[in-house]
């Protein structure tokens, strides 16, 4: 029997057009799962911001005023809604075609297609793309988990556990198209290691200039220069540091530069919802080491595709550094193909799908 072709509708986030690089890691996952989806058969619709890069089987276009980002927000922030908004025009616009669709999952970290959960006829699933930020969501999330149980996913345990009810979420992970990844099974010896993420004080930077004056190693820094400041008090603090800051490359440019180090180095300062840099890096044969908090700390299996220290401990982490040599680059590969490539991301999604949507809706000819 055929699989069960689903015609899925994924909503972006409203902070940004698809290709802008403002949606950060939902766009990432937004293709992917459109790339994943489509490879097992199934119909993927598309609703984001106009002047979106074109994705899936199509991409409704939808104009107005970007929403402003959550990040920005302190915890007791008030909802904010543009005139014109973007967000608003979107879920119209979800509406209007939610008749042609089995599901719709959102990957917005919006109040808005939270409310609108019950209201609409299609079941709207929703993949949250952070952890708790602030309080109005956080009880948007519980209104959503109480009234229409098993529509909520987080990418990881941790991030589930920033909430007041960690259960009220599915984990789903993440995932990454692995075919845009060459695996490199041998650093250059004595090989750099390499840092990537947007330079920002909740990276945690300073930890990686402290691990480069202790242990004499280079560390090629890759990310948008976001906080230039920060950088330069780092720099200046750690004269020491072998930082070498390489900007911002695209994906394919990068993994072929990431897949040159000894190992990836993560330092998150807080609770990173998942940590696709970790998956990237493995992707390409690449250790990690990282400290024991967040996303990152669930996808190193320690000692095998790098280790995993007591957060903030930068001794630990120097130590790491000696035993490399001990994890095998080929089974970093490995455990990306099969946990985190884009079809086993497709898979728990289906799965999720299924859970919520149930009976059978257009069987692919087998
Ligand atoms: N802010 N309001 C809002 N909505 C989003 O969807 C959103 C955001 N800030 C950041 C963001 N999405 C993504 O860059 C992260 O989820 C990765």
């Amino acid at each position: 029997m055929g699989v069960t072709a689903r015609r899925i509708l994924l909503a972006s986030t409203p902070v940004g057009p698809l290709g802008s690089g403002i949606g950060g890691g939902v766009e990432l996952t937004l293709h992917n799962m459109v790339y994943g989806l489509g490879l097992r058969g199934h119909h993927v619709e598309v609703v984001a911001p106009s002047g979106s890069l074109h994705v899936g089987e199509r991409v409704h276009q939808v104009d107005g005023a970007l929403q402003v980002s959550s990040q920005t927000q302190d915890r007791d922030a008030l909802i904010e809604m543009p005139s014109g908004s973007v967000l608003a025009a979107m879920w119209r616009t979800v509406s209007d075609i939610q008749g042609e669709f089995d599901v719709v999952i959102n990957l917005a970290y919006d109040w808005l297609p939270l409310y609108l959960t019950s209201y609409l006829e299609v079941p709207v699933l929703h993949l949250v793309s952070m952890g708790s930020l602030n309080d109005v969501m956080d009880a948007a999330l519980a209104d959503v988990a109480q009234q229409v149980p098993g529509r909520l996913a987080a990418h990881s345990l941790a991030q589930a556990e920033t909430f007041p009810d960690p259960a009220m979420f599915r984990i789903v992970g993440n995932g990454i198209v692995t075919e845009r990844y060459d695996v490199q099974l041998a650093a250059d010896a004595g090989a750099a290691l390499g840092f990537v993420g947007r330079i920002s004080p909740e990276k945690g930077l300073e930890d990686v200039a402290e691990l480069s004056a202790r242990t004499g190693r280079v560390v090629r820094v890759w990310g948008m220069m976001q906080d230039e400041a920060y950088w330069d008090r780092i720099v200046a603090e750690h004269p020491d540091a072998r930082l070498d800051y390489r900007g911002f490359l695209p994906t394919d440019e990068l993994q072929a530069e990431i897949g040159r180090c000894a190992a990836l180095v993560m330092t998150p300062k807080w609770v990173e919802a998942f940590g696709n840099v970790a998956i990237e890096a493995m992707a390409t044969g690449v250790p990690v080491l990282t400290y024991d908090r967040g996303g990152p700390a669930e996808i190193v299996v320690d000692g095998v595709t790098g280790f995993v220290v007591p957060a903030d401990d930068v001794d630990a982490l120097a130590r790491t550094v000696g035993r490399i040599d001990e994890i095998d680059r080929a089974a970093c590969r490995q455990r990306v193909d099969e946990e985190y490539s884009s079809l086993a991301m497709a898979d728990r999604v289906v799965g999720w799908v299924d859970d919520v949507v149930g009976a059978v809706s257009v069987p692919i000819e087998a």
